[in-house]
């Protein structure tokens, strides 16, 4: 299998992840998914990595449904389960994901505004309140501790910690540690699994003109 990946993206990482704990073997082809030269769109029609390429069958993109396929395909016991094991906390851990991927969807929204002759502070504000408010309820949500759910790594974990994970690198300004320790900790936590470790975000080139 192949994972087209860049190296700053959280949903991307949430895919890589979940890969090295499941332990599966595959090889990382990474892009600029904002640049001409991306081999992105030829594999998904909205141009967005990251798309995992399976040796055999179609590609598949969208983190979160990339995630659901990796779980359908290498299933628990045999590989590292990250769903939940009750339909209600399965169904938390995936409000988890909508709200972290929606906070790293309002962060590429501030990006480019940022990159614009005259930002709109109406527009950035907009986004900067879903990033609060995301920052909120992920704060509430952990207290004070290591996991959201089932005292292990779920899902939930791996999409709330690729968001911050990613804050840290694009968005220093943010004094979101300060805010709320209790997450600084939670994150921190996690950075230690391996998993986090060896797909620690960094930021990225971008070469053409985007906005
Ligand atoms: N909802 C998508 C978002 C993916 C996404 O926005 N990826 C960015 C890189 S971090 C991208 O490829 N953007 C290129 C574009 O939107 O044209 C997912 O969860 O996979």
């Amino acid at each position: 299998m192949k994972l087209i990946s860049a190296t700053p993206s959280p949903y991307a990482r949430k895919v890589r992840i979940t890969l090295a704990e499941k332990g599966i073997p595959f090889e990382l082809q990474t892009e600029v998914p904002w640049d001409s030269t991306t081999k992105t769109p030829q594999h998904n029609p909205l141009e967005k990595l990251p798309v995992l390429i399976p040796d055999e069958g179609k590609p598949v993109y969208e983190s979160h449904f990339i995630l659901e396929w990796l779980e359908a395909k290498y299933p628990a016991p045999q590989y590292y389960g990250i769903h939940p094991r009750t339909q209600d906390d399965l169904l938390f851990a995936k409000q988890v994901e909508v709200v972290s991927d929606g906070m790293c969807d309002a962060c590429v929204m501030l990006f480019f505004e940022k990159q614009r002759e005259n930002p709109s502070q109406e527009w950035n504000a907009r986004q900067m309140r879903k990033v609060e408010g995301g920052l909120k309820a992920l704060s509430d949500w952990v207290g004070e501790k290591d996991f959201l759910i089932e005292d292990r790594l779920t899902l939930a974990d791996i999409a709330a910690g690729s968001v911050l994970g990613y804050m840290t690198v694009r968005f220093e300004a943010i004094p979101w540690r300060d805010q709320y320790p209790n997450l600084a900790r939670y994150c921190d936590r996690l950075g230690e699994r391996e998993s986090f470790k060896s797909t620690k975000p960094y930021p990225q080139t971008i070469t053409d003109r985007i906005v």
